[in-house]
């Protein structure tokens, strides 16, 4: 069923704490945790604890999950002091942007000087 958790899907095992993982943050919907190859001083993912499998998915059947997690990423970029330079939420969409886990999440990038466009 959609948003049911997969049971072939790491960030899902990430959620239910299977899979470890540095969390910085959790909510009633969402975890912030470091992601585990990071391309700036502070990169954080944040996830829904429901599967859905890229940002567009989620947006589509839960609006306000979708709205969670771009407000959790915003406080993780207060968190981590990034936000009075600038920072980045990027969502990956699809294998020809970067995707490599079909799990909805958004990368919190920041704490270097960002360059645009991205590549
Ligand atoms: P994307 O390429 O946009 O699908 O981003 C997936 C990110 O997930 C990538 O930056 C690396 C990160 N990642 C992959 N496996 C793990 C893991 O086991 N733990 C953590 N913390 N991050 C992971």
């Amino acid at each position: 069923m959609a948003g049911e958790p997969q049971a072939d899907c790491l960030f899902c095992k990430i959620v239910e704490g299977a899979v470890p993982a540095t969390v910085v943050r959790e909510t009633e919907t969402t975890v912030a945790f470091r992601d585990i190859n990071p391309q700036a001083p502070t990169h954080v993912l944040v996830i829904p604890k429901v599967h859905y499998p890229d940002a567009a998915s989620l947006a589509a059947a839960e609006p306000g999950i979708a709205a969670d997690i771009l407000r959790e990423a915003a406080q993780v970029a207060a968190d981590e002091k990034i936000d009075d330079h600038g920072y980045r939420i990027v969502f990956n969409t699809g294998s020809g942007a970067g995707q490599t886990v079909w799990h909805a999440h958004a990368h919190v990038l920041g704490g270097r000087g960002l360059q645009w466009p991205p590549g």
